[in-house]
């Protein structure tokens, strides 16, 4: 395997994302080497006696708003000059299936987590290499959308998933949304399992998956289909 992905999470929260990281694949992947993570303590960059990380906004206004140095001084505790600098926003491009394959391929993430009513503006402008948005709604803290994008692009590093049939699959149906699936018991409280499933004609099982596939991303999600 080649060197590991680092991912640094700079955040106030670092307890919401080591449990987080301590399970299942994500903490395999680390085992295995593909990934190295570690969280950053925003507070730890902080040089007053009340490790203040948040300030009024100039100009007046409700809410307070994350000061600058600390920041600053956390990314550059960590960042190497290959670094992308991700900060997790409402207001950044959305996130979606191409963004997770192309920050896979990176070498180096770091997370930056906003809370309070936002960050400073010169973190954004001069700190911030992407800004990301994990979808259009409002959470009190950028953690578990820096986890959302972590979990989504940790799995695609290859040697994490091992290369089976189901990763191979995914990918070559990526854009449309996938078939309905079934297992035993054939029939389950009355409810039988469509019959070209158990018929043993891979052509004909091959033909209704995709026609499932394509019918169902047709109802539910036209917009996939334009793209
Ligand atoms: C940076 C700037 C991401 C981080 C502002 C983060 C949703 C997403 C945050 C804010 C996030 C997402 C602070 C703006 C709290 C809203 C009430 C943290 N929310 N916040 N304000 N969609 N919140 O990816």
């Amino acid at each position: 395997m080649t060197a590991p992905l680092r991912i640094d999470v700079i955040t106030l929260f670092p307890g919401m994302l080591q449990g987080f990281l301590e399970e299942s694949i994500l903490k395999r992947a680390a085992q295995k080497g593909a990934v190295a993570f570690n969280t950053v303590d925003l507070r730890r960059f902080t040089t007053d006696r009340h490790h203040t990380t948040d300030d009024r906004p100039f100009g007046g206004g409700p809410g307070m708003v994350m000061k600058p140095e600390p920041l600053f001084k956390a990314v550059e505790s960590v960042a190497t000059p290959e670094a992308r600098v991700i900060l997790m926003t409402p207001q950044g491009r959305r996130f979606d299936q191409a963004a997770a394959a192309k920050l896979a391929r990176q070498t180096h993430l770091v997370f930056v987590c906003g809370h309070y009513e936002g960050v400073d503006e010169r973190v954004r402008t001069h700190l911030a290499t992407d800004e990301i948005s994990i979808g259009d709604y409002v959470l009190t803290n950028g953690v578990l959308p820096a986890a959302v994008v972590i979990d989504a692009v940790v799995r695609l590093i290859p040697g994490v998933l091992g290369n089976d049939s189901a990763t191979t699959e995914e990918s070559f149906a990526a854009g449309r949304l996938e078939y309905p699936q079934y297992t035993r018991p054939r029939v389950c409280r009355g409810l039988e399992v469509p019959e070209v499933l158990v018929s043993g004609d891979h052509e004909e099982i091959a033909r209704w998956r995709q026609e499932q596939s394509a019918r169902r991303t047709q109802d539910r999600r036209p917009d996939l289909l334009e793209k």
